[in-house]
């Protein structure tokens, strides 16, 4: 009793002075690479009023042929999306998660990638609970995939008709924690999308499994050494080459480990020196020597809507208040406006994701989330096409699952190696074991973590979204291949 005490206490401990140690050595990398006292100049300010405005002011396209939109929640709460469509049309329908720390904006170099059919498709950008115009929750639990649960079925409500129902397919992008996200709702609400498009974050399932085969292999030899450390001294730095990966990844996820400090802490450290941390998270962005980075524009991105782009609202046109369902004159919801005043509290929010558990918490579904999904399966099942005749979410739990999070959606999952947040041994390696049928995993050696954004990765993930979203989209028989034509060395990992 006494001894589970004191383990439980030990393992506290460990994790706070873990957390406070990377919350230091972040401080310390801001005073030393100069982003701590660098002030901004008077035209740096002009440029960020100037991107926020670009981006969130509602009166205003925030990308060329995009138009802001409100999507309201049953709980009341609003999230914010922009698309190239205003109403149903012909094409296919896809929805785009981004990350931490990031918004809907994120994706806006990958929309004017020249290979993407933003003619042909309906594109939906929309910002995760929390995040850029995006209604704040009290809590980013398992509610999170709830909201994204109804707003995807609200999307498809929007913008798919009866009439196109048979032809028209719909996709889920997502990069960072909508790619975390992504692998949920694959394995768990699985007839959302006919198809999920999943770029660098981690499968929680996958990772946790990873992490306890490696402790399970280390312990072992370990015991071996502590049998008879004379004889088998060699146990001991095999036990430490096992878990090598399992510290590197550790380290690599420092700022998780902040991020679980004390609100003052957490709070401090996204405006330290005046937000080095989200300008820091350019480092990797672009890449090296980029020369499309905008340092304005990103934090435009990042930091959503000001109080001032929270004054305007959706223009009502020729008097009209509604039209196809959205309602003109909207404006940001007021839990944003409390975040445009306070960048303290939106980083506070940003990383609550990260806190409250939407990545491995149990998801015990909503009367509402169920029936949505079922319609959406049974609606499925009586479409003619065969391809889209899927084993059901529902029915397939009643069987167990290979594994824990085995995904029922196909999946391409496009992967950057040199990603700077996500350790190949934890986060990727056996991810082919949890994909169901028709899915495919491409590596892009060259690449990090922002697959989205960087330049030479982008083109990859364009030509991926026009092969399978774009006009008279048809079965591709091997992704990787067609993406090799744009990234030179793309490598397939593995293919069902
Ligand atoms: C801090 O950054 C914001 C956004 O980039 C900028 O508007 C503001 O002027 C900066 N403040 C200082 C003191 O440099
Ligand atoms: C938003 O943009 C409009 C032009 O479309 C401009 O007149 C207005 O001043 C802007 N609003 C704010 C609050 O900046
Ligand atoms: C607004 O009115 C103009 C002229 O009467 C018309 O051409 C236009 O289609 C109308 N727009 C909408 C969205 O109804
Ligand atoms: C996010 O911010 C809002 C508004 O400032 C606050 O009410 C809410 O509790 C915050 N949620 C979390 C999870 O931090
Ligand atoms: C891995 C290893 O070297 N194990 C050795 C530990 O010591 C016992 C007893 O001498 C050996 O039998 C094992 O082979
Ligand atoms: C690679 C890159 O673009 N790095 C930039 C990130 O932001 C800092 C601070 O604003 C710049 O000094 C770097 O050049």
């Amino acid at each position: 009793m006494a001894s589970g005490l004191i383990g439980l206490l030990f393992r506290r401990v460990s994790f706070y002075s873990f957390g406070l140690f990377n919350w230091c050595l972040f401080l310390v990398l801001f005073v030393k690479n100069g982003t701590f006292f660098k002030k901004d100049t008077e035209q740096d300010k002009l440029q960020f009023a100037i991107a926020r405005d670009n981006f969130w002011n509602l009166t205003k396209a925030p990308l060329p042929g995009f138009k802001h939109y409100f999507y309201t929640l049953r709980n009341d709460l609003k999230l914010h999306y922009s698309s190239n469509r205003e109403k149903a049309s012909r094409g296919n329908l896809v929805i785009f998660l981004h990350g931490f720390p990031d918004s809907s904006m994120m994706w806006r170099h990958l929309m004017q990638e020249p290979a993407m059919p933003v003619q042909d498709t309906t594109f939906v950008c929309v910002d995760l609970p929390g995040y850029g115009g995006s209604d704040s929750f009290k809590k980013f639990d398992t509610e999170v995939l709830e909201a994204l649960t109804e707003f995807v079925v609200g999307m498809r409500d929007r913008y798919i008709t009866a009439e196109t129902f048979e032809e028209t397919s719909t996709f889920i992008v997502g990069h960072d924690w909508g790619c975390v996200l992504g692998f949920r709702l694959a394995a768990e609400a699985s007839s959302l999308a006919d198809r999920f498009i999943l770029t660098n974050a981690p499968h929680v399932e996958l990772a946790f499994a990873n992490k306890d085969r490696i402790l399970g292999s280390a312990s072992k030899i370990f015991k071996q050494f502590k049998e008879s450390p004379k004889r088998n001294f060699s146990c001991l730095s095999k036990a430490l080459h096992v878990l090598k990966p399992l510290m590197v990844q550790t380290m690599l996820m420092g700022y998780i480990f902040a991020f679980h400090l004390p609100a003052a802490f957490v709070r401090y450290l996204g405006v330290a020196g005046n937000f080095s941390f989200i300008r820091g998270a350019n480092w990797s962005g672009y890449g090296k020597g980029s020369k499309e980075y905008r340092v304005q524009e990103c934090m435009a991105s990042s930091l959503g809507p000001g109080p001032e782009e929270c004054r305007t609202s959706i223009p009502a046109v020729n008097g009209t208040t509604e039209i196809n369902g959205h309602r003109m004159g909207e404006t940001y919801g007021p839990t944003v406006l409390q975040r445009a005043k306070s960048p303290q509290e939106a980083f506070w929010n940003m990383t609550g994701y990260y806190r409250d558990g939407v990545g491995w918490s149990p998801w015990a579904k909503s009367l509402e989330a169920i029936t949505d999904l079922y319609a959406l399966e049974t609606s499925a099942s009586e479409s003619s096409s065969p391809g889209r005749r899927r084993s059901s979410s529902i029915s397939n739990s009643l069987f167990a699952d290979q594994h824990k999070g085995s995904l029922h959606a196909p999946t391409y999952v496009i992967w950057g190696e040199k990603d700077q947040a996500c350790s190949r041994p934890l986060c990727l390696d056996g991810l082919g074991d949890y994909l169901g049928k028709d899915s495919e995993i491409t590596i892009l050696p060259r690449s990090g973590h922002w697959t989205p954004v960087q330049k030479d990765a982008r083109p990859a993930l364009a030509i991926a979204i026009a092969l399978f979203a774009g006009r008279d989209a048809k079965p591709v028989p091997k992704m990787t291949t067609e993406v090799q034509k744009v990234y030179d060395g793309a490598v397939l990992m593995a293919k069902k």
